[in-house]
């Protein structure tokens, strides 16, 4: 990793104010969760992530995508988190109310490390939802729904869905408002473990960037937006982060 690079983003951390961090699948990659791409190896590696993580997906083969979801959710509650989401809820617990964490991750990764109200741009995969609005008064408990794959309702037949962001669905309204006011507000913006593939989470990196605050990447790999980036830091979270965080 570039020393002069980690060197730069120690020295800005140490003087910043506000400072927001933004994560992507590569933060949990060293806790065992596939980043979302490579979420599609093996039994998957024949399907478009788009095409299951969507509605059309699910309403084509609600038994496969419901099986694709039950297995991450597995994944999900064997994983701890690591170093780097220990290192980050450590920063932020040493800097209150200085510190925003925005994740577009739907594990509970940062969660249970800490960060109990780090910003879920697309939601929460232990989380269960009605797939159709449920016409019911009251309306029909998801935890009640039969063990089916995916669960139905016994009352009114509505298929149970997990409780995250699709492609093609809208964000949630006030997450990626209150996601903006910190890309917008922040003097460093830490970018770790994003392709920057996916819109319109990857815009908070140019909104930061155009604010004025400065960028750091964390990723082993080049990304969409390494042009946004004031400091490269070319290495794993869970190794880079500790190194950055706990010198700042
Ligand atoms: C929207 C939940 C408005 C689901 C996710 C056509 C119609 C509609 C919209 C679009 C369209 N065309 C394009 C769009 C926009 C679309 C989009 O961005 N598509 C992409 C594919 C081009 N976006 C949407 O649809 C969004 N909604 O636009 O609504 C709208 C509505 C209707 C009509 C028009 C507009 C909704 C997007 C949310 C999708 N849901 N997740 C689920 O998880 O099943 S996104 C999903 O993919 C993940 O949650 C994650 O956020 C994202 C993948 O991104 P990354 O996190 O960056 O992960 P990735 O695997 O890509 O990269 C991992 C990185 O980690 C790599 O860089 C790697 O190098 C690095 N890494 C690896 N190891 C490590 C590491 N880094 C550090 N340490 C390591 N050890």
């Amino acid at each position: 990793m570039d020393d002069a690079a980690l060197a730069a983003a120690r020295q800005r951390l140490q003087g910043a104010g506000a400072v927001c961090v933004f994560t992507g699948a590569g933060m949990s990659a060293e806790s065992g969760i596939p980043t979302f791409r490579d979420a599609l190896t093996g039994l998957w590696s024949r399907f478009d992530p788009a095409a299951l993580a969507s509605e059309e997906g699910f309403r084509a083969d609600p038994q496969l995508v419901w099986d694709w979801y039950a297995e991450r959710r597995a994944g999900v509650r064997r994983a701890q988190p690591n170093a780097g989401h220990l290192a980050i809820a450590a920063f932020a617990r040493a800097r209150p109310g200085r510190v925003t964490v925005v994740t577009q991750n739907v594990d509970d990764l940062h969660q249970r490390a800490g960060c109990t109200d780090a910003i879920r741009l697309h939601g929460d995969i232990l989380q269960d939802r009605w797939l159709d609005a449920c016409a019911q008064r009251p309306a029909c408990d998801p935890a009640q729904a039969d063990a089916g794959r995916p669960p139905r309702c016994g009352r009114c037949g509505n298929r149970v869905r997990p409780g995250v962001v699709w492609f093609g669905e809208l964000l949630p309204p006030g997450a990626m408002e209150a996601a903006e006011a910190a890309a917008r507000q922040c003097e460093l913006m830490l970018v770790v473990g994003t392709s920057g593939a996916v819109w319109p989470a990857a815009g908070l990196v140019h909104t930061a960037r155009r604010a004025g605050a400065f960028v750091a990447i964390v990723n082993p790999h080049p990304s969409e937006i390494d042009d946004q980036a004031h400091a490269v830091l070319r290495g794993p979270a869970a190794r880079v982060l500790p190194e950055l965080l706990h010198h700042s």
